[in-house]
């Protein structure tokens, strides 16, 4: 019997049918979206943090209001995601356990520095960029609730994109010398950790071979990562900034940009928990967990009081 429901869980897959919350589904499948999902949740939460750094510092009203909003956006997508996950079985608080604890993966990026107010822009244009060319195929994962929160998370993310760049594109059009020197130093320290968001190499991906059987993830680690470096180059010639590689070159055999190689050992370094930033990103998300009990518990017994006067 469980051999024909797995039949027949192929086949839907096979004719890409969207899989449903209640739907039977093998559970390796439901625990690969589980880890993705509330990975990606988390990177979202944790992501509040390297902007929301210079949300007091921004240098007008106008950019303070932009950065409020996509911080924001930010955090909805977190609880948007955490929901997804919940459709699988398992619990917010299950998930933020796992988070605060340090088990939980978030994305390699977040554990960097924003030293200035140009990694802001450079953000939004580096980083928001890779993530919409990850989760736009998202949008046709085989798992429904996974693919339809993707859609409204694209298009807030390609506002976030936008904003970025305009942001480096003013600096760079109307800056001083010394703001167009920060907006290449920032780029020169976010392009290779930008680069390192879609993963290892497709050869040293452990999941990637299922998840694309399954329709969970439509095009894979390498493909994603050039496709970004094609779409990036010549944004950077219009900003006209360098970007930190002597290897990158337009090959027109293959009609894809040549790139240099990864530092695997960085990635693998950071994603273990020793980047530069990351034993701070999990205090400060402990730390304003901590903080938040007593709204919670004031939440919770208000919530309690309410249900006995409705019974009286
Ligand atoms: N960082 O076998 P694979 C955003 C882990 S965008 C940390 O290739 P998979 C928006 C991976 O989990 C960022 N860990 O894994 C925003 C696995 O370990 P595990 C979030 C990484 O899942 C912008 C191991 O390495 N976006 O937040 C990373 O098939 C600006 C082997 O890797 C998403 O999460 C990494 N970079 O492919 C917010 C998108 N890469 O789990 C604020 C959805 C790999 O076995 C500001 N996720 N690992 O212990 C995905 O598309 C996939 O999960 C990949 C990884 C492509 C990230």
């Amino acid at each position: 019997e469980e051999q024909q429901r797995n039949d027949a869980f192929e086949a839907r897959i096979e004719a890409g049918d969207f899989i449903e919350a209640k739907d039977w589904m093998p559970e390796h499948y439901r625990k690969t979206l589980v880890r993705q999902i509330s990975q990606h949740a988390h990177s979202e939460i944790v992501g509040m943090l390297p902007e929301g750094n210079w949300i007091t510092r921004a240098p007008s009203l106008k950019r303070k209001a932009i950065l409020l909003a996509k911080v924001q956006d930010e955090g909805g997508h977190g609880l948007y995601l955490y929901s997804a996950a919940e459709t699988l079985g398992t619990s917010r608080d299950q998930m933020l356990d796992a988070l605060h604890s340090g088990r939980a993966k978030y994305s390699s990026i977040f554990n960097y520095p924003t030293l200035t107010w140009a990694d802001i822009g450079v953000i939004g244009w580096l980083v928001d960029g890779a993530a919409i060319m990850n989760q736009v195929p998202l949008c046709r994962c085989s798992y429904g609730p996974y693919a339809r929160a993707m859609i409204r998370i694209c298009r807030e993310e390609s506002f976030h994109q936008r904003q970025g760049y305009e942001s480096l594109l003013t600096m760079m059009r109307d800056g001083t010398e010394a703001q167009k020197a920060l907006v290449q130093d920032a780029v020169n320290r976010w392009w290779w950790p930008s680069l390192m968001m879609f993963g290892p190499a497709d050869k040293d991906s452990p999941n990637s071979e299922q998840s694309m059987r399954w329709g969970i993830k439509r095009l894979t680690n390498d493909e994603l990562r050039q496709k970004f470096v094609d779409a990036t180059v010549p944004q950077a010639e219009l900003l006209g900034i360098s970007l930190p590689d002597a290897d990158l070159k337009w090959n027109a055999e293959r009609d894809h940009y040549d790139f240099g190689a990864i530092d695997w050992n960085e990635f693998w370094r950071v994603v273990g928990g020793n980047g530069p930033c990351n034993t701070e990103r999990l205090q400060t998300r402990v730390k304003a967990w901590d903080d938040g009990a007593w709204v919670r518990e004031a939440a919770l017994s208000h919530a309690r009081k309410r249900a006995t006067e409705a019974k009286a």
